[in-house]
């Protein structure tokens, strides 16, 4: 999976607070056994809502919170899905710590939700990745912790028997496991995820979409998104993603799938480091135009 890939690009900065981005998407999942409403709230996640650096000297216990959610919102104007989010969000909140450090993950199902939901964290060398340990039926909360025992840029997903169906429809996110020495100062950090959608109408079709499985199989995508939503990221969405000339950005790059991989290039510039495969602690590749980012299901 993922890419943590460091290249200068232009433009100018403007991060909102976190607060704002929590504010903004906080869900209002929808009763399952009512009709889905239109929910315009914003599933995309804002791709300056990245952890801060690590500068400890030794580990820590580092405690994480999730509520999975199944809401109803837009895909583009006009068209309305029932996501599944890690905390409202696409991609799940950003997790952040260091070789060494033990994660303390906390997982609730909101008791609004209809399915079982768990998380896999592929920074977790142990059985399932933690799913077992944080399966959850609606209305409960487990938690579960594990030691960080290498570092790297990974994939989390859920994956409860129907995991594709899960993915598919928004529950990824990424975790980055720094190692000891930490990883070089930039100016500027941005989190972004790439998924695809499938659903029963075509793309842009009006109304409410419901989930497609023979497309799936197919792998025939009606929507492949970054950020969850039809142009999330620009001037219609999150348009927080800028830097000014000469500033440096590590970009973290993670492929939910389920299906599709990514091939990711800086439209006028190369890459000027590539963490192969979001690899950290083998060598960087440098000036690389496009770098391939793996779905993270398998
Ligand atoms: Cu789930």
């Amino acid at each position: 999976m993922g890419a943590a890939g460091a290249t200068a690009v232009a433009g100018c900065v403007s991060a909102p607070p976190a607060e704002e981005q929590a504010a903004k998407s906080t869900p209002q999942p929808p009763n399952m056994n009512e009709s889905p409403v239109l929910d315009t709230q914003r599933i995309a996640g804002n791709p300056t809502a990245v952890p801060p650096p690590i500068d400890r000297d030794s580990p820590t216990t580092v405690s994480v919170e999730m509520t999975t959610h199944e809401q109803v919102a837009e895909v583009e104007p006009g068209v309305t899905y029932t996501y599944m989010s890690f905390d409202g969000r696409i991609p799940g909140p950003m997790i952040r710590a260091r070789v060494g450090d033990h994660v303390e993950m906390t997982v609730t199902n909101d008791e609004s939700n209809s399915m079982p939901h768990n998380i896999d964290l592929h920074a977790v060398r142990g059985p399932g990745g933690g799913a077992e340990a944080s399966m959850v039926a609606p209305g409960e909360t487990k938690t579960f912790t594990f030691k960080a025992t290498y570092p790297g840029l990974f994939t989390y997903h859920c994956a409860v028997p129907n995991l594709d169906y899960h993915i598919s429809s928004g529950m990824f996110g990424a975790i980055l496991i720094e190692p000891e020495v930490g990883l070089p100062a930039v100016d500027h950090e941005f989190y972004l995820g790439q998924h695809e959608l499938y659903t029963t109408g075509d793309a842009g079709e009006e109304g409410h979409h419901d989930f497609d499985f023979e497309a799936m199989k197919d792998e025939e995508p009606t929507y492949v998104l970054i950020n969850g939503e039809k142009y999330a990221i620009g001037p219609n969405g999150h348009n927080e993603m800028q830097i000014e000339t000469g500033e440096s950005a590590r970009v973290y790059y993670v492929s939910g799938g389920p299906n599709l991989s990514s091939s990711l290039h800086p439209i006028g510039s190369v890459w000027d480091e590539v963490h192969p495969q979001g690899g950290i602690g083998s060598d960087v590749h440098r000036n690389i135009q496009t770098t391939p980012v793996p779905r993270g299901r398998r």
